[in-house]
């Protein structure tokens, strides 16, 4: 794959980079995307209906144990070598700012640090009642009961419907509206404030890479795109730009 060499000046230019992922860099890890039809007991229902606080409403069962199913495919995958390239990149280029769509904890598990969240973090659940417990230990029930105050607890993720943590907000507006370089890896850019950040990078002068197997609806605002596989497209990515590392 030859890489564009402006794209590898930029990036040697020890720029400030905000890089915001999306399923698709979990996808080689064997975690199905959220346009990937949902199998098996799932496969009648779309995320879109079960990760609303109406759906825990109406049915909390129903919504514990589709995120019980979720956690458990998590629980079994490995990071993968988009996710180890990203965060051997942070370690290399000093303003590097990771944001991710994915609630999996992969990036983490691969070393990247300072993860901004921007829609939580599945393997953790929460009291469901407003201002109890944010992070709660996990007992008996589908769902348990919070130890604090019996309400059922949920995953400690962003529903359809509810606002970005502030921290995670205010993190990810920072590091989109101070950026030289903005890349976009596996998302469908559908999901809203998320898919408005590349757009607010490029507001502020900002260069935008993107690295999809297809075209998105962000597609005509990247001035560099690779397209592919982020598990094979990142590590020729980061060989183009030091030869020497050696990746796994
Ligand atoms: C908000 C956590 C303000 C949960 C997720 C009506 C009422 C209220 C809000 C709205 C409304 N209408 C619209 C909205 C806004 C709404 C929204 O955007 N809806 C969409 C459906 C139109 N947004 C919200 O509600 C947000 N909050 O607006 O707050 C507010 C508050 C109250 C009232 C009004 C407004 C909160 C959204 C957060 C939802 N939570 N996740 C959970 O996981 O269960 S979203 C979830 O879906 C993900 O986190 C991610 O963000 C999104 C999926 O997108 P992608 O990650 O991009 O994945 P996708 O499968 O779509 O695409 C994969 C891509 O990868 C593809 O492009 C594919 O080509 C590519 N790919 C595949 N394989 C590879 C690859 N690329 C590279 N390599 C590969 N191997």
């Amino acid at each position: 794959m030859s890489i564009d060499c402006e794209l590898l000046s930029l990036l040697r230019a020890n720029p400030r980079i905000t890089v915001l992922t999306g399923s698709g860099v979990s996808a080689e890890s064997g975690i199905p995307t959220f346009r990937d039809a949902q199998t098996g007991l799932w496969e009648k229902f779309s995320p879109e209906e079960l990760a609303t606080p109406a759906a825990f409403l109406a049915n909390p069962s129903l919504v514990w144990r589709w995120y019980a199913w979720r956690r458990e495919i998590i629980a079994k995958a490995q990071p993968n070598p988009a996710h180890f390239t990203l965060a051997r990149m942070q370690a290399r280029i000093p303003g590097f700012t990771l944001l991710t769509q994915n609630v999996d904890g992969l990036h983490q598990r691969a070393g990247s640090v300072d993860v901004v969240e921007y829609h939580g973090n599945i393997m953790r659940s929460r009291c469901s009642r407003p201002g109890c417990l944010p992070d709660a230990p996990c007992g008996e029930g589908e769902p348990p009961p919070c130890p604090a105050c019996q309400a059922p607890l949920r995953p400690a993720v962003v529903w359809f419907g509810e606002s970005i943590p502030a921290y995670a907000h205010l993190k990810a507006t920072e590091a989109s509206e101070d950026c030289d370089l903005f890349i976009a890896i596996g998302t469908s850019a559908m999901v809203y404030p998320a898919a408005g950040l590349a757009e607010l990078a490029k507001s502020r002068g900002a260069r935008f890479l993107e690295v999809n197997l297809d075209k998105t609806p962000l597609s005509r605002l990247a001035d560099f795109r690779l397209q592919g596989p982020a598990a094979r497209m990142l590590p020729e990515l980061e060989q183009a730009l030091w030869p020497s590392v050696e990746t796994p």
